[in-house]
């Protein structure tokens, strides 16, 4: 038996501070059209999808920052990719950020929604894991300010029906942790996607630059591998106002394998066929959850 899901990753170039959300979505729907002609029903997209990753900057004037937020999703600029989910039978994973009133509060989040092939929103994800610092730190070369901009997610990590099977959702720093996975994966989710946004420099840690590709690629097949699960993960990339994003989105099969990967810095779509059922060579076998897992003797993971 075999749950066929042909999915597509988007990766992104980069997108400049004054790009309009029309003009990126423009772009989306060009690799939503290309998806489509590629037999894809679910397609993913990047974290902070629709702006240039606007916490690079330290940003007083707060009219100027909400530019950078949604307030509805869909809203005017994005209800063409819903009606494109509809038109071509494609669902999407959609990372931006999301401005909301909540009593007589405004918050922010670092978000991902899970829309379906006819156009309706599954689930929606703030990120966990939110990297960076709050404070400006001039010495930097650019700044990364996601602990100001955003509250961290109090829901956690879900798992959505749809497609055909368990889906789940996280947001970028979070490929780094395990806990993203397992989590995951005891709720059943089969396939999980990320989109992230990556400085190739990283200030605090400037000898670990030339290890960034290779510890993005280490923790999501770490990840996909321990916890039998499908992982697409999805990259901002190229020079953005000149700070280098990392590329190499791909998909990595539940074995821990990449079986597609972009080789540019640019919009590009990579596709993979993907049987949600490979979960299970896995999952009930060398790691059988039910069988093999001593939850009793890991309690110093929640405890402290
Ligand atoms: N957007 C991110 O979460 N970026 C972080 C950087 C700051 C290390 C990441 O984990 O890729």
């Amino acid at each position: 038996m075999s749950r066929h899901i042909v999915v597509g990753a988007a990766q992104l170039g980069p997108i400049a501070r004054d790009e309009s959300r029309e003009q990126v979505v423009e772009r989306m729907l060009a690799l939503m059209e290309r998806a489509h002609q590629r037999g894809v029903t679910l397609l993913v997209f990047p974290e902070l999808a629709l702006t240039t990753f606007f916490p690079r900057w330290f940003i007083e004037d707060e009219q100027e920052l909400d530019r950078f937020y949604e307030g509805d999703m869909p809203g005017p600029a994005t209800d063409p990719l819903f009606a494109a989910a509809k038109r071509l039978g494609i669902g999407f994973y959609l990372g931006y950020a999301e401005r909301v009133r909540e009593g007589s509060q405004v918050r922010r989040y670092n978000t991902a929604i899970l829309v379906n092939e006819h156009g309706s929103l599954v689930g929606k994800y703030r990120k966990v894991h939110l990297p960076g610092h709050a404070e400006h730190e001039p010495w930097r070369p650019f700044q990364h300010l996601e602990k100001r901009y955003f509250a961290p997610g109090e829901e956690g990590f879900g798992c959505w029906e749809a497609f055909g099977g368990k889906m789940g959702m996280a947001l970028c720093n979070d490929r780094r942790w395990p806990e993203t996975y397992r989590v995951s994966a005891l709720q059943g989710v089969e396939l999980l996607m990320l989109g992230y946004n990556t400085p190739v420099h990283y200030p605090p840690v400037p000898q670990h630059d030339h290890l960034q590709g290779f510890h993005n690629h280490l923790c999501m097949q770490a990840g996909a591998y321990q916890n039998g699960m499908w992982v697409v993960a999805v990259a901002k990339a190229g020079r953005e106002e000149g700070c280098d994003l990392l590329g190499q989105s791909c998909i990595i099969a539940p074995t821990g394998e990449i079986v597609a990967m972009a080789s540019t810095l640019e919009d590009e779509l990579i596709v993979h066929d993907c049987d949600l059922e490979r979960t299970r060579e896995i999952r009930e076998h060398i790691f059988n959850f039910r069988l093999h897992r001593r939850p009793e003797c890991y309690g110093v993971l929640v405890e402290s």
